[in-house]
């Protein structure tokens, strides 16, 4: 059996930073450190940080006061950084820089007037903290559908932004529908959908076409994970996302050639070897990789985390 390896996949720079964050954090302090939310979407890290005494939390009530607080990769509303602020939490910024660009969007926009249309899933944790920062001036949608409902005047400020991890062509067909409506809608300076999201996707729409099946390493709660599983299935080839080797089902494989395989941003390597090492002495599979794009990007330490390394470091 061929394993078609796809490259890119697994850790984007945002997930790497905030994981680098996390471990740093608990190198200099210990591991009594809350995180708000999953530090990332894939239950093989916040599983990891856990065993290793880290606290993960949903609602800033639950941290003692204090205390030092992570937000995730995902980013926060500003409403969240009050109620830490008010706890006298210590805090440090995970959040993924391109996360953050979208939220200076939308405050751009909505200080300049506009009414913000977000493309996003309702209830993501990204969603949530993008629309803290205007409540009154973002209305979310999640399909072309919603835009249909939409009623504002024809001549009303309009600009679109869009969650980071979606997929590249469903949100392309709500901008259609948007620009469709209203055609004077203004387009964020640069694509929102991360570099990350849309090289994963790339690679499964271009290599899932040689494969007879696909398997995405990631959790459920992934989004952009889901989107690449997704992407699988409607190449009409039988895809599933798992978090490890230990949900391989042997029927899966019967009768199988060629098996995909790639990972989703928040998903460790060791998740997809396990999975290799399983295929390759259950089913014999041999690893054919396959670079669709070369990715080169990495973010720097959050800056308060930088401050208090050089402060450890003068003592
Ligand atoms: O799986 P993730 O933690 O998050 P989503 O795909 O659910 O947004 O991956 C990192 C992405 C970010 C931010
Ligand atoms: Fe940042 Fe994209 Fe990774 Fe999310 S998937 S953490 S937006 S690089």
């Amino acid at each position: 059996m061929r394993i078609l390896l796809a490259n890119p996949r697994g850790f984007c720079a945002g997930v790497n930073m905030a994981i680098e964050c996390l471990d740093e954090t608990i190198r200099m302090f210990g591991s009594n450190v809350y995180v708000y939310h999953e530090i990332v979407h894939n239950k093989y890290v916040v599983d990891r940080f856990t065993q290793q005494g880290v606290t993960f939390v949903d609602r800033i009530s639950e941290t003692p006061e204090g205390s030092i607080l992570l937000y995730s990769a995902h980013g926060v509303s500003p409403q969240v950084r009050e109620e830490a602020r008010s706890r006298g939490l210590h805090t440090i910024d995970a959040t993924c820089p391109l996360v953050t660009k979208v939220h200076l969007e939308a405050i751009k926009y909505a200080k300049s007037g506009y009414h913000i249309v977000l493309i996003g899933h309702d209830g993501h944790d990204e969603v949530i903290g993008t629309m803290g920062e205007a409540p009154a001036s973002i209305t979310l949608v999640e399909s072309p559908e919603d835009v249909e409902q939409l009623s504002f005047p024809d001549d009303a400020k309009l600009a679109y932004l869009t969650q980071t991890t979606l997929s590249v062509e469903e949100a392309g067909l709500v901008i259609g529908a948007l620009k469709r409506k209203y055609p004077h809608i203004e387009s964020p300076p640069k694509e929102d959908i991360c570099y990350a999201t849309t090289n994963r996707q790339h690679a499964v729409t271009q290599l899932a076409a040689e494969a007879d099946l696909v398997i995405v390493l990631g959790s459920q709660n992934s989004s952009n994970s889901r989107r690449l599983m997704e992407i699988g299935a409607s190449s009409s080839k039988p895809s599933h996302l798992i978090d490890g080797a230990a949900e391989l089902q042997d029927e899966w494989f019967e009768g199988i050639e060629t098996v995909l395989i790639t990972a989703g941003a928040s998903a460790p390597e060791i998740v997809v070897q396990d999975v290799i090492d399983v295929l390759t002495k259950r089913y014999g599979g041999v690893v054919d990789e396959v670079v669709t794009r070369e990715e080169h990007v990495s973010f720097p330490l959050p800056k308060e985390l930088r401050r208090l390394q050089t402060e450890r470091a003068r003592v």
